[in-house]
């Protein structure tokens, strides 16, 4: 028989969203490529998803529920049967609510699939439980924060305006690792003659195809914006008349935070010379339709909010927004096509209940607050490894009294310290509807290979412990199927006009934007708001990241050839990383008395990491760049990267600040 070949959807945490088609033989996925009717994915895929089907069919895949027989962490487990596994779960945290009550149970999850329903399915079910609750805030709501401060709910432009434009500014992002395809527009718009920047803090793969490429001191973005602004001003590169009918707060900016903002004090913080910096404003300001792409790097520091906010200024000041073009995308925000509070149900809450940042796990496993967290669910996320401050997690998942549950596909950090480990679905084996927030694509993907083994999706895991906990609410009973259609049979301002047959037989659709949406500005006044009297701090102004002791900023980057801690499964991708690097610059290397491909550790007063060290001009002086989020299993030491990053907190928006961390690192010892 004939291989058949199947729509689906990358459901992985990446602004690309990208469209598969998976051929099939015998129930198992034997080859995966891009869709190339998919208008952004365009028959191509990444490094990490063109063998998704090594990932599916892996051998290490879990294939049914294990309870714990040794120490915790030791990894040793026997295999139970479901209803045995259930049965386990849901008679602990009974004894757990009569003893200590719901607050004692804490979900943790992110963003190991992305699909609506398989992304929220715990949401109901521990609302309903009255557990604590968790605020995810791991990955950029310091960006949003700052977004929303400037410019409420507008609508980010769609990718594809960036072949328009003439000036194209990859900004804190590596978007040939991070959102590869955004990368066919900016060439596009480079073969019609644009010239592209990139700003980061190294370089990058990205900045190997810019054509230039401006390296700032980590976390100081906010005052090169600010000194692009008073060159702008200065110079009288302004649109006056865009600001006049479009901007609020303009003279108020000038007056009071321009005035004291020159290009010199910007080169002192950035480390860029003055000139290079009166260069960049006099080419933004004199482009016909400059586009910043703005990532999410800047954003995890002490200060990335307003970091962010000040930069989302720019293109007021030379009226970006009204040209073809221009304008600045952060995230596209197709996520209100489908209503995600069908899914959350956050009426099923029993009452308002403790919150706890995920940013501060190890906090909150290791302080024994009242109640205690007596119990850990851990599902499509994998904290052991992601979550800042390792060793304070780690310290945390060991204690013998905390019953941990994880639900994963395959035997994680975090699920070597489980209680009980449930096999979950790929995405290949459940169904779910998919937005995105770097294109304004939707998609429905049904299930299209044969379960592996016993693993469950997230909802049907969900619904079994529903009816375990004796939630009699029809809505647990629902099949995913049920949900979806529930979904698509909800009207959403967004899905006007779509072709819904397309879109229910698994097509990517994209959504319409409005006639002139880049200047309709979904603010309180309507207009672009460079000053905000609702901000604690009207006005953006420059705030220092935070100050560290140690002599190197760390750089905890994402790596090209994994996503997060996904995808350290496959040995083909390991074999391409084969290892944990430490990047410095020579002169560093040479001060230390460091040599390349030599073992050192890397410390601070959180952790201390193995890496083997690569002595590379691409990085500054006073900057070490550690790439990728290994398992422990792969590590050369004991920790990996996230033992040296800190729970603190962005300045809004509660989020992580993987990136404003200091180390210093030495031969190591051994
Ligand atoms: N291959 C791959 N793709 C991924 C991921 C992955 O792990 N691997 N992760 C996915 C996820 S969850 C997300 S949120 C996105 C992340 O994507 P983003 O966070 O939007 O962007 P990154 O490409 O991670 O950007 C980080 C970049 O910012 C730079 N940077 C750090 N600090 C500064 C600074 O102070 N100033 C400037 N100008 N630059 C700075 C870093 O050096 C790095 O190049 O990517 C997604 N896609
Ligand atoms: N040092 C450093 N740390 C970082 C970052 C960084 O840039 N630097 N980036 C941060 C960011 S932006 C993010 S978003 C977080 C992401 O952190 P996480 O959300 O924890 O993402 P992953 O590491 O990809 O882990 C997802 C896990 O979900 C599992 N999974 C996949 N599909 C399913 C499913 O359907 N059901 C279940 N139950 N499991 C499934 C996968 O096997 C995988 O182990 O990491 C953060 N950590
Ligand atoms: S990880 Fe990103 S680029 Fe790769 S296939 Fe998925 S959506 Fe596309
Ligand atoms: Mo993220």
């Amino acid at each position: 028989m004939a291989n058949s070949v199947r729509r689906s959807v990358c459901p992985y945490d990446c602004p690309d969203t990208c469209g598969l088609l998976v051929e099939i033989a015998d129930g198992k996925a034997v080859k995966v490529t891009g869709d190339p009717d998919h208008p952004f994915t365009r028959g191509f895929l990444c490094s990490k998803m063109n063998r998704y089907q090594e990932t599916a069919h892996s051998p290490n895949r879990l294939t049914s529920p294990l309870l714990r027989t040794g120490r915790k962490g030791s990894g040793q487990f026997r295999r139970i049967p479901w209803p045995e596994a259930i049965t386990r779960i849901s008679t602990r945290w009974r004894e757990i609510i009569a003893k200590n009550g719901a607050e004692a149970i804490l979900p943790y999850s992110y963003s190991g699939t992305m699909g609506i329903v398989q992304r929220n399915a715990g949401h109901p079910f521990f609302y309903r439980l009255g557990a604590s609750r968790l605020d995810r805030t791991i990955c950029s709501p310091a960006k949003h924060a700052g977004w929303k401060a400037v410019m409420g709910g507008t609508l980010a432009p769609h990718p594809d305006e960036v072949m328009e434009s003439d000036l194209v500014i990859l900004w804190g992002i590596d978007a040939v690792a991070t959102n590869v395809h955004f990368l066919h527009g900016v060439r596009e718009a480079r073969r019609k003659g644009a010239k592209v920047w990139v700003i980061d803090t190294y370089e990058t793969p990205t900045t190997g195809m810019a054509d230039r490429a401006f390296l700032v001191c980590p976390g100081s973005d906010g005052a090169l914006a600010l000194g692009m602004m008073s060159v702008l001003v200065a110079e009288d590169l302004v649109d006056r008349n865009f600001l006049a009918v479009h901007a609020q707060g303009f003279d108020e900016l000038c007056r009071d935070v321009l005035s004291d903002f020159s290009p010199q004090k910007a080169s002192l913080l950035t480390g860029l010379p003055v000139e290079t910096i009166r260069d960049m404003a006099r080419a933004y300001g004199k482009s016909i339709a400059p586009f910043i792409r703005l990532g999410s790097g800047l954003s995890r520091y002490a200060n990335g909010a307003m970091t962010c906010r000040t930069i989302v200024c720019l293109p007021a000041l030379v009226g970006a927004w009204a040209k073809r073009g221009g304008g600045l995308l952060a995230s596209a925000a197709s996520g209100s096509a489908f209503s995600t509070k069908a899914v959350t149900r956050e009426d099923f809450m029993v009452r308002s209940t403790r919150i706890v940042n995920m940013n501060q796990l190890g906090r909150a496993l290791t302080q024994m607050d009242d109640p205690p967290v007596l119990s850990l669910y851990v599902y499509h996320a994998n904290p052991a490894a992601v979550t800042p401050d390792q060793n304070e997690i780690l310290k945390g998942l060991s204690r013998e009294d905390l019953f941990t549950v994880v639900h994963e596909r395959f035997m994680t950090d975090t699920a070597a310290f489980a209680d009980i480990v449930l096999p979950a679905t790929s995405s290949l084996e459940h169904g779910d509807l998919y937005s995105s927030y770097g294109t304004y694509c939707v998609q429905r993907a049904r299930p299209v290979i044969r379960r592996v083994r016993e693993s469950k999706s997230n909802w049907e895991v969900f619904g079994l412990l529903a009816e375990a906990m004796g939630f009699d609410d029809g809505f647990f009973r629902q099949s995913e199927d049920d949900l979806i259609e529930h979904l698509l049979s909800t009207p959403s301002a967004m899905r006007e006009g779509i072709d819904s047959d397309a879109l229910d037989s698994g097509k990517a659709v994209e959504l319409r934007l409005p006639t002139g949406y880049k200047t309709q500005f979904l603010t309180v006044s309507g207009k672009i708001q460079i000053i905000n009297l609702r901000e604690q701090e009207p006005l953006p102004r420059y705030t220092p990241s935070s100050e560290g002791t140690y002599p190197f900023r760390l750089m905890t980057a994402p790596a090209r050839n994994f996503l997060n801690s996904s995808f350290r499964e496959r040995d083909d991708l390991r074999a391409k990383d084969p290892a944990m690097l430490l990047r410095i610059n020579p002169s560093d290397a040479g001060r230390k008395g460091l040599k390349d491909g030599e073992r050192v550790s890397a410390f601070n007063d959180l952790g201390e990491v193995s890496f083997i060290l690569r002595v590379t001009s691409k990085v500054p002086e006073g900057v070490v760049v550690a790439d990728g989020i290994w398992w422990l299993t792969h590590c050369p030491g004991e920790r990996s990267v996230n033992a040296l990053t800190s729970q603190r907190l962005t300045d809004r928006g509660a989020g992580s600040t993987f990136y404003d961390n200091t180390v210093d690192v030495r031969k190591e010892l051994r």
